[in-house]
């Protein structure tokens, strides 16, 4: 039996950070980083079914045609993307009543619709761009246990050569293989940097000094195989990593706002962010 301390529930028995009850969440769940962005995805339903929220974590679920999808803010980084990972897990494959873990378990698939920057200069602003794998430069995964494929390792292997100075082990997680094939089979496609910040953790300096001051360049020098790291955000990783761990599909899908290599910001982020929803309920 799970402890009370461990699976919070609210008094009407929804999950403690999602404000969620089990029923509310459908099998696939579109996830987004800004609060805003949910209604953005959701006015492409056909219905929608219910509205929850609580802190960053907005929900919207509802119908395109006859099949149920969620959309869900993480808010920004990867220690929200622990909560909603762990929380939307427990929605699905755990008794709330008897705080057991279930005998059957299910499968969810989580896609990401996100904005990110370019690490290289062939892939301009406005591109969408599918996330292979993920690494992340935080420690989230060093508090869990997950099986690492020998592919994983490569790319661990390869990033730390890149970066000997960092402290921590950058992680790797994976892109669920079938919604690659539904969703992103004609993106490009490479491995997304996971940073545990906006600034210094990216490369950026507004004023305080960087400890790793070529940080963009080290990283879209990283060759494994013939995968690059193409670009840089802040949940890939930890959703991917997490997923991996649970048994979920997960897949990252995010529009191009900046282009690191030459210091420029798209003109119109609205426009990219956009075409990326549109690209994915398109294909739902
Ligand atoms: C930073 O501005 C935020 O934007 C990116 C980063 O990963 C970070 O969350 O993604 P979202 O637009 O999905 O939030």
């Amino acid at each position: 039996m799970i402890q009370e301390s461990e699976l919070i529930i609210n008094p009407d028995g929804s999950i403690y950070h999602l404000n969620l009850l089990p029923e509310d969440i459908a099998d696939t769940v579109i996830t987004v980083g800004d609060p805003d962005r949910v209604a953005e995805v959701s006015k492409y339903f056909d219905r929608i079914e219910l509205k929850k929220g609580k802190r960053e974590f907005i929900t919207h679920t509802g119908y395109i045609g006859t099949k149920r999808i969620s959309v869900i803010s993480t808010g920004i980084g990867t220690d929200n993307i622990d909560i909603v990972l762990n929380e939307l897990d427990a929605l699905v494959n755990i008794n709330f009543q008897e705080r057991t873990i279930n005998e059957t378990l299910k499968e969810l698939s989580i896609i990401r619709i996100g904005t990110s920057g370019a690490l290289q200069a062939d892939i301009p602003m406005g591109t969408i761009v599918a996330s292979a794998y993920g690494i992340g430069f935080d420690a989230l995964m060093q508090y869990y246990v997950k099986q690492q494929s020998v592919e994983e390792q490569g790319i661990q292997e390869a990033v730390m050569a890149a970066f000997p100075t960092l402290a921590l082990k950058p992680y790797v997680g994976t892109a669920g293989v079938d919604l690659i094939a539904k969703y992103a089979f004609d993106l490009p496609k490479g491995i997304t940097m996971t940073a545990p910040g906006f600034y210094a953790p990216q490369g950026r300096s507004l004023r305080g000094g960087k400890q790793i001051p070529d940080l963009i360049t080290r990283a879209a020098n990283v060759q494994v195989g013939d995968q690059r790291i193409t670009n840089l955000e802040m949940e890939t990783a930890g959703i991917y990593a997490l997923s991996n761990m649970f048994g979920h599909q997960a897949l990252s899908i995010n529009a191009i706002l900046a282009s690191r290599q030459n210091g420029t910001f798209h003109s119109n982020p609205a426009q990219v962010v956009e075409e990326a929803i549109k690209l994915v309920l398109s294909r739902f």
